[in-house]
């Protein structure tokens, strides 16, 4: 069978830089395409490999409903692989080549199992034993051929640099070029330069009215506003991924305006956030204003006709503490570019003390929507994690003891990170430091948090019908980010111990992200063969292009369906994990985000570092 490359992809592939520009890691083939060979001979050396005799065409057996569900990008030789197939009479699988149409692979399917989270019963199929680069795909008698994927030792750098290039599309104040943009090139949006202080975070210093210039930085979603909690879990994930890949980083061309500087494009583009961040401080008090947005949500337009009047609203504890602890990371990350960036190093820990300082003296105001603001809330309860979380980094990056006995260590679980919960953000970092810091730090309770919450994902995997991490009660909004917390955590497991169940789970999750989940889709605009097109993502839909702008992952599934009412489509299933609308209308489950991208970029750069070669 010929190699067939989707346009989308080809387009996708042509933005990211030229080193990372490999057609051969696309997905390359529809679903169905395999033919029958009269000679089939098995090229896998794995025991279970047998060699075929006949055709290895679909069987005479009728259809059964549903899809074989695997990751539609690939894999890498040495990934763990594994395929869901709906349950019929069938006990075995094929791996056939798309390009010979040979089975090089076949093994037993599982027994049976039903998952929770989508109501159906499904058989696994473990081909992991399949080592040799090429493109397949799964057969299974009675079921229609799954899409096609790819084993290959560079499958996921063009999703990595994508991933990352998705931060890039949606930088606030910046003239997006056609050179860097392609066909999304974009006039600048937002030049907030001109930003007004709202009565809510009026001070004696800078009263309601005041104007204030506070450019740059990413747009948080599909809409145009900025808000400083969600950028902190973002901007964290992207440093940490830097901070503990920088291999996978250091020669990588995004082909972003930065490219060909001295500094990693990664860090090129969470500069563009953390400028915009350090412009949220107040510099009278160190308090950090909680968002800068519209009073309303834009219409359905582009960057540069959506004028209205933008505002900072409140300063809140838990912006403060955001703020400290990315800035705490921040300067510890950029202190090795000093020479490129004078003085920044110092200049963010100076700001992360005094963000902290603010929030012990300010400790619990909370987000409080202003009746005349109308735009995203990421309101929060709950302190105790974000004072965890900032303790932690200011502790690594200062190495006062203080903020360590802050972080209340014998309290402080681990958790899977989202945005309104951050405490496993501050023990993944003292992970990766924990031969670095002073001797109050108790290394063997870190190590135990991190292998704690890994082992338990890691117990969820291996009774799952799917072999995912996700539960009926982790479809909530942005569940794909959930999905992609999990394989962070699991990952930190396997970086401290090695142990191999680890990894494979991680792996399972981008897996799921790719097309191992129950909406048989991949959920990353334009890597996969049938993945998510219509985003709530503004550009995406008023560009006019039919396709979406590459390498953002929606939100997914999630049984809430709070946008349902303003949807002239109906949702194709009330189950949790089916309950996914790829339609504009859907910010429920369709939207984009930039703490939803960043752990697709953190667990992509992951599994290409990690993975044995
Ligand atoms: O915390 C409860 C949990 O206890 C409960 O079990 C669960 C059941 O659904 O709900 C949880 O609360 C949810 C909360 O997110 C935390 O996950 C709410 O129902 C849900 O409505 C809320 O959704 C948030 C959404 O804004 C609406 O406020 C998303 O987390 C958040 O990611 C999203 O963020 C928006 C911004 O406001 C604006 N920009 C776009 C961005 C992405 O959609
Ligand atoms: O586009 C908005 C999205 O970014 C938010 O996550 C979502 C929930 O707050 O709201 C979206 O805006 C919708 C608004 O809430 C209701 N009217 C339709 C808007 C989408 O076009």
């Amino acid at each position: 069978m010929a190699l067939f490359i989707p346009t989308r992809l080809v387009s996708a592939l042509a933005l990211v830089g030229a080193s990372s520009l490999m057609l051969g890691c696309g997905s390359s083939s529809g679903g169905g395409g395999g033919t029958g060979a009269s000679s089939i001979k098995a090229t896998s050396s794995s025991s279970t490999a047998t060699v075929a005799s006949s055709s290895a065409a679909v069987s005479s057996t009728a259809v059964i409903a549903g899809s074989i569900k695997l990751n539609q990008l690939g894999f890498l030789p040495e990934s763990a692989k594994w395929a869901v197939v709906p349950a019929g009479s069938a006990t075995s699988f094929k791996v056939i080549s798309t390009t010979t149409s040979a089975e090089v692979f076949s093994g037993n399917l599982s027994a049976a199992a039903t998952w929770s989270a989508s109501e159906e019963s499904v058989k696994l199929a473990d081909f992991s034993g399949l080592k040799t680069p090429g493109d397949y795909l799964l057969r299974v008698d009675g079921v229609k051929d799954s899409y096609a994927f790819t084993i290959a030792a560079d499958v996921y750098s063009a999703l990595t640099a994508a991933s990352i290039k998705a931060f890039y599309f949606n930088r606030n104040s910046a003239e997006l070029l056609t050179a860097h943009a392609g066909i999304f090139a974009r006039p600048l949006g937002h030049p907030d330069t001109n930003v007004v202080v709202h009565a809510s975070a009026a001070t004696a210093a800078r009263p309601a009215g005041t104007v204030i210039s506070s450019p740059k930085g990413w747009y948080d979603a599909g809409d145009y506003n900025k808000y400083i909690v969600n950028s902190g879990i973002a901007t964290y994930s992207l440093l940490a991924a830097y901070e503990h890949f920088p291999a996978v980083f250091d020669n990588q061309n995004l082909n972003i305006p930065e490219s060909g500087d001295a500094i990693p494009d990664l860090l090129n583009e969470a500069l563009w956030n953390l400028e915009w961040m350090l412009t949220m401080q107040d510099p009278n008090d160190g308090g950090v204003y909680h968002k800068l947005t519209n009073k309303n949500f834009d219409g359905l337009v582009m960057p540069h006709q959506a004028t209205s009047e933008r505002y900072v609203v409140q300063k809140t504890t838990a912006a403060a503490l955001d703020f400290a602890a990315v800035m705490a990371t921040a300067s510890r990350v950029v202190a090795q570019y000093e020479t490129q960036l004078p003085g920044m190093s110092a200049k963010m820990l100076v700001a992360a003390e005094s963000a902290w300082s603010w929030a012990v003296a300010n400790p619990a105001i909370t987000y409080q929507q202003p009746s005349d603001i109308k735009t995203g809330e990421y309101g929060d309860g709950n302190l105790s994690d974000e004072f965890a979380w900032a303790a932690a980094e200011l502790y690594i990056t200062s190495k006062k003891d203080a903020y360590y006995t802050a972080m209340k260590p014998t309290e402080t679980f681990a958790t899977v990170p989202s945005w309104g919960d951050v405490r496993g953000l501050g023990w993944i970092s003292l992970a990766h430091h924990r031969e670095n810091l002073t001797a109050i730090a108790d290394k063997q309770l870190i190590a135990n948090r991190i292998d704690s919450l890994a082992a338990s994902l890691q117990s969820v995997w291996a009774a799952s019908a799917y072999r995912v991490t996700m539960q009926k009660n982790d479809f909530v909004w942005g569940s794909n980010s959930v999905a992609l917390g999990q394989a962070m955590m699991l990952v930190q497991g396997y970086r401290l111990n090695g142990k191999r169940d680890y990894l494979d789970a991680a792996q399972a999750m981008l897996d799921y992200v790719l097309g191992r989940n129950a909406t048989d889709m991949s959920f990353v605009t334009g890597y996969g063969d049938k993945a998510t097109m219509h985003p709530h993502h503004r550009p995406s839909e008023a560009d006019g292009i039919a396709q979406p702008i590459p390498g953002f992952i929606a939100g997914g599934p999630q049984p809430g369906q709070q946008d349902k009412s303003g949807c002239n489509v109906p949702y194709p299933s009330n189950i949790a994990a089916k309950s996914y609308l790829d339609d504009w209308c859907s910010y429920a489950s369709n939207e984009i985000a930039i703490n939803w991208n960043a752990p697709l970029v953190y667990v992509s750069a992951a599994i290409e570092a990690l993975t044995p070669k």
